[in-house]
């Protein structure tokens, strides 16, 4: 029998997940990640350490060999990395980073950046790349570092999104950006589909020979012989990583126009395909690329999961009593009480300044309408600012939060549409299997 291996790097763990010909999970590993970003004194700055990447991709191929799975019936493997996470090396081989922290997508400290950026290319950026100029993209981030780090920047060789560095790692020779990932960048042209040359100059003269190649739908590697040490066959394809929203696409069934996801993680994001690519008028939303071809549409609002999370914490009621009591302590629309929990400086829309917002006396009220009031308001800000992406006649729902009949019903009412749960382990690791099993039909 013959088995396909996804590995998702998200923000807090790696997960391995193992499917066979038919798409049926048959094995599920996960790790977490010690510190998923470095504690600085500046909200806004968020960096991690690359080198826990690569230990937690080992611990988790470790975790599955041990669990006695094994390894060398995978045919191919797949996978997928948070969004937007850049690597700098000095060299691939032996492996030297130019910059010990790598920004990742919660950083939101490249204000100045964007507006240099927009100043120069206006509309351009986002009619372009899909996306006006966004704090955690890697186009910005790149030139926060050229300007605070010129040495370091001089000394780096190639720069990667996680997503092709994790690519690079299991192939053990540099790896090229695919489109997917490669359109949260504000590099990428989706008209010419590689970098953009005036605005990759604009950034630094020589970034674009730092770049790794742009690669199209169908590319694949081969598995390095280090990897013989897990179990695994080497030479075996690898399907190029992606980023976890395009693998959550795969992995929801939603890869063709009419379905969209709502996707409740670290982070909520609401995405669906899109055969050509429309921008968001508001600038909020962004074009990716559909790892299978064509694009996809994406809203990320960052106070999600872990923001209900401290909202339960902070009123010292365990999950039954978030996901469900609550709800049937209290009405829909809750009078009109709303709270958008933004503890982390927010995305959509963008938002600076950190704190509980509500528009009612929050000390006053009970623990079950505070609790209706966030999740409404967070449903109601997704509605509202995903708009652009169309009308949907169902939503399908997932991540660990879908599990919470409060939050399904509050979409439902936000959405004036129909919900569905997707019981899927884990969308995004299942997206990286399915990519692996289609890279091995290809060799
Ligand atoms: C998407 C985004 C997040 C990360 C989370 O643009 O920033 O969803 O991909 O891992």
């Amino acid at each position: 029998m013959k088995y396909f291996l996804g590995i998702d790097c998200s923000t807090q763990s790696v997960k391995a997940l193992v499917i066979d010909g038919a798409g049926v999970v048959v094995a599920y590993e996960s790790v977490a990640l010690p510190r998923p970003y470095l504690e600085t004194s500046d909200p806004l700055v968020r960096h991690a350490d690359p080198r826990m990447w690569l230990e937690g991709v080992e611990a988790v191929l470790k975790k599955l060999r041990d669990s006695e799975f094994d390894m060398a019936s995978i045919a191919a493997i797949g996978g997928d990395a948070q969004q937007h996470a850049t690597v700098y090396l000095e060299r691939f081989n032996p492996l030297s980073f130019s910059r010990r922290t790598s920004p990742i997508w919660m950083d939101a400290s490249t204000g100045e950046e964007c507006r240099l950026l927009d100043g120069a290319f206006g509309k351009r950026m986002q009619l372009d790349t899909g996306s006006p100029a966004i704090e955690r993209f890697a186009g910005p981030q790149i030139m926060k570092f050229v300007r605070t780090e010129p040495e370091a920047y001089a000394r780096t060789t190639r720069i990667h999104l996680l997503s092709s560095f994790l690519t690079s790692w299991f192939a053990g020779k540099e790896a090229g950006i695919e489109i997917g990932d490669g359109a949260g960048m504000n590099l990428l042209n989706l008209k010419t589909l590689d970098w953009d040359p005036e605005i990759c100059s604009f950034i630094a003269p020589d970034l674009i020979e730092k770049l790794p190649p742009v690669i199209r739908p169908g590319t694949f590697y081969r598995l390095s012989d280090r990897f013989a040490d897990y179990g695994l066959i080497p030479g075996i394809p690898i399907a190029p990583f992606t980023g976890d929203n395009p693998a959550s696409l795969v992995g929801c069934g939603a890869t063709e126009p009419g379905v969209a996801v709502l996707s409740l993680g670290t982070s909520d994001t609401f995405f669906a395909a899109m055969p050509e690519f429309r921008t968001d008028p508001e600038g909020y939303g962004h074009v990716f690329g559909n790892p299978l071809g064509g694009f996809m549409s994406l809203a990320c609002f960052k106070n999600g999961s872990l923001a209900r999370e401290k909202v339960k914490d902070m009123l010292g009621v365990d999950w039954t009593f978030f996901d469900e009591t609550a709800f049937e302590r209290t009405e829909p629309g809750n009078g009109g009480k709303r709270a958008l929990p933004w503890f982390e400086p927010e995305i959509t829309p963008l938002c600076n300044e950190t704190g509980l917002k509500t528009n009612f006396d929050w000390d006053a009220a009970s623990d079950a309408e505070r609790i209706r009031a966030v999740v409404e308001g967070q449903m109601e800000n997704i509605a509202k600012h995903t708009a652009w992406i169309g009308s949907f006649k169902r939503i399908r729902v997932t991540g660990g939060a879908s599990r919470s009949r409060g939050i399904r019903e509050a979409a439902a009412r936000a959405f004036q549409t129909e919900v569905e749960t997707l019981d899927v382990v884990d969308s995004a690791a299942l997206g990286g299997a399915l990519l692996a099993r289609d890279a091995a039909k290809r060799v």
